[in-house]
């Protein structure tokens, strides 16, 4: 491998803010957009609720955390008790009761990992899908968004981030790529790092929020209004933070060793976590871990060959960004 680490960022890296920031504004979905998912929503609690009445729906994924595009889906989970053992039955039956009242390309996926109903609304033109009882992935919304409100340039950079991965046909979980919220961890650890650090770590402050979900205690300071200023001792552009995130994953981060660790705040050992060897199909690659479900690396869908896909963009990207002389271009080019 013909590592070029670079530790200098070429001087007119800032030339490239603005580019960049009109890129974020571009993706930011509108009003209108934000208005129509809330509208589906109540929809879909009046159909619920005349079924289930103490059933309840919580939005999550990226509609819910500030990390959506425009024109983005709506992930919806379905909270009710005692209907786990016969998830599919209840999915099935959402399924009806939604064709019944004229949803279309209503489907439901009950042999999928994540059994799901899938569904788009004619009238506001947004798809969406519906899971149940997920509630730790309505919690790692709830996280992420909380470090949003923090400081912006977690918003930008990650924005940046995903529509490169979306562009480059890295963020494909079946073809052994990562997940959307994977790279947004990803961000999250690298602002958590930068010196002066542009984001803290939650976990590891006394805790404001507590929740336990399946054994898995979810507890972290969440009053993150009172953090407001808590990056401005850094003063780092958005080009420059893209520079270094790319930079980190191509030359710096150390793949054989490290696991990402938003928990922490820091990374890992893949020792301290036994995370050396392959067990089953976890080959442990890339290891980012899940802030909640310590046990669980994000990295897992990454295989042989899908690690050095990964990494070459990395690190096509940190070369395009140093020394292309018109980086924004070449760097979201289609592959
Ligand atoms: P897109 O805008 O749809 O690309 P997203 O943030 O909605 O991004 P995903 O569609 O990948 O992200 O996932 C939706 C949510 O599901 C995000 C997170 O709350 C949860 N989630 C996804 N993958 C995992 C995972 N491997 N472990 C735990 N939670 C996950
Ligand atoms: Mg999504």
């Amino acid at each position: 491998r013909n590592v070029k680490r670079q530790t200098m960022c070429r001087n007119d890296i800032n030339m490239l803010n603005a580019e960049f920031l009109a890129i974020y504004d571009l993706l930011i979905p509108l009003d209108e957009e934000k208005a129509k998912q809330k509208q589906l929503l109540t929809l879909l609690e009046k159909l619920v609720s005349k079924e289930w009445p103490d059933a309840q729906l919580h939005l999550y994924g990226s509609c819910a955390n500030s990390f959506d595009f425009s024109k983005s889906d709506i992930d919806v989970c379905l909270v009710m008790e005692a209907a786990n053992s016969d998830k599919s039955e209840v999915l099935l039956k959402l399924a009806g009761i939604l064709q019944a009242d004229n949803l279309q390309n209503v489907q439901a996926l009950t042999r999928a990992r994540v059994p799901i109903v899938k569904l788009m609304d004619p009238v506001t033109g947004i798809s969406g899908d519906i899971c149940m009882n997920n509630m730790l992935a309505v919690v790692n919304t709830k996280l992420l968004q909380d470090y949003v409100h923090i400081d912006v340039r977690l918003r930008q950079l990650a924005f940046i981030v995903k529509h490169w991965a979306k562009s480059r046909g890295v963020n494909e979980t079946y073809q052994g790529t990562l997940s959307s919220y994977a790279y947004v961890l990803m961000c999250i650890n690298f602002l958590q790092q930068r010196r002066p650090a542009i984001l803290p770590c939650l976990q590891g402050m006394d805790f404001t929020y507590c929740l336990t979900i399946d054994n898995v205690e979810c507890a972290y300071f969440d009053q993150v209004e009172k953090l407001c200023d808590f990056g401005s001792r850094n003063r780092e552009s958005i080009a420059q933070l893209v520079w270094a995130f790319f930079h980190y994953w191509a030359y710096f981060h150390d793949y054989a060793n490290d696991v990402i660790s938003v928990r922490s705040g820091c990374t890992l050992s893949k020792r301290a976590k036994d995370w050396t060897k392959r067990i089953g199909n976890d080959r442990h690659l890339i290891c980012i871990e899940d802030p909640f479900e310590l046990s669980h690396d994000l990295g897992r869908v990454v295989d042989k060959y899908s690690i050095r896909v990964l990494r070459e963009e990395f690190e096509r990207a940190a070369e395009i960004l140093q020394y292309d002389p018109n980086p924004c271009v070449k760097l979201f080019e289609p592959y």
